[in-house]
């Protein structure tokens, strides 16, 4: 009897996705229901960020007497905490987190997994209500099963991600994942509390209309930078110039829109950042992972992401990301 199920859960995918390799033993498939777990928990509180009398500020007090904490530290607490408990991940490296954790206990020493998040990235928008969202990266551990997580399982070069994805708490909360098999998006869908699979094998288009970069620092930019953004900005019959810009200071919503319609996403190296702003590890190595998976290119102006090798935990780089046409384009003007 064939079971027709129109659409599948993020459980149920992830269940499919282990029984087509034999060998799987299941602990990639139930770390990304954790996540999944977590983000529907964080869903809720991000979804009540205006009403100030139950969040208010970092340090209040809410109605239940509870000492209310950031979204953001509420958010890592939520990721870390189904990780920790879950029979997956060995440890995590956060945005929010001076160094990484070794959970250090016999299930999780036993794990194959380490992670890696930025639990709530432009938590700075949350107040004027712009959408927000989680970033994850994931590794298997270099270090032997049995043992505590070590530093080096998490200064992996992004190449050997085995997982990596984000939450988007946007008009609808989605969830998106990439492994090396492609990159599906998954919505919520408050009627049964499920992520229910809504974006199948989601390609990024060769070309687009958008160029995502902060025009405030043009004139910190490269001048080869400040060439390419002038382009965008000319009639162009051969590159459908000129682009349209858009950016709303939200990384995860600003990847989100242009891996789904095309278009390229710039954040260059400044006189006041010279290593750029975003992180290396959890910021741009994730978002690299899933371009590439989907069709896209992610470099740092002078190298491909993925194959940047860490050196320290909160690392920045510059990064120029998205969809495969458009980033050549770019590279003409960087090697110029
Ligand atoms: P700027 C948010 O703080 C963030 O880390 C990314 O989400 C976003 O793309 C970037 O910084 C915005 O930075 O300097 O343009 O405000």
């Amino acid at each position: 009897m064939v079971i027709n199920r129109r659409i599948l859960t993020l459980d149920e995918f992830t269940i499919q996705q282990m029984r087509a390799f034999p060998h799987a033993t299941g602990e990639l498939a139930s770390l990304l229901r954790d996540i999944g777990l977590a983000a529907k928990r964080v869903n809720v509180e991000v979804n009540k960020a205006g009403l100030v009398d139950i969040l208010g500020d970092a340090g209040a007090v809410n109605v239940q007497g509870e000492d209310v904490k950031k979204l953001d530290v509420y958010a890592n607490n939520q990721f870390m905490g189904v990780l920790k408990h879950g029979i997956s991940c060995a440890g995590i490296g956060s945005e929010e987190l001076d160094d990484f954790i070794a959970f250090d206990d016999p299930v999780s020493n036993n794990s194959k997994y380490v992670c890696l998040f930025d639990p709530l990235d432009g938590s700075g928008n949350i107040d004027v209500n712009v959408s927000i969202g989680t970033i994850f990266s994931v590794y298997r551990r270099v270090s032997p099963l049995g043992t505590p997580a070590v530093r080096e399982d998490f200064l992996q070069a992004g190449i050997h991600q085995v997982a990596a994805g984000y939450i988007v708490y946007g008009s609808s909360t989605m969830l998106v994942y990439a492994t090396r098999r492609g990159v599906n998006g998954f919505t919520l869908d408050p009627s049964i509390g499920e992520f229910s699979l809504s974006h199948p094998d989601i390609k990024c288009p060769d070309f687009g209309k958008i160029y995502s970069v902060n025009h405030g620092n043009f004139f910190q930019y490269e001048k080869s930078v400040q060439d390419y953004i002038q382009q965008c900005q000319k009639k162009n019959k051969d590159t459908g110039g000129p682009y349209t810009q858009r950016y709303i200071g939200s990384m995860v919503s600003d990847l989100h829109r242009n891996l789904i319609k095309g278009g390229i996403f710039m954040y260059p190296a400044t006189i006041d950042k010279p290593k750029g702003k975003l992180r290396l590890l959890y910021e741009c190595n994730p978002f690299a992972f899933i371009l590439e998976v989907a069709g896209g290119k992610a470099t740092n102006g002078k190298q491909r992401v993925l194959d940047i090798v860490p050196t320290e935990l909160h690392q920045r780089s510059p990064l120029f990301i998205g969809s495969k046409g458009m980033m050549e384009e770019l590279e003409t003007y960087l090697k110029a």
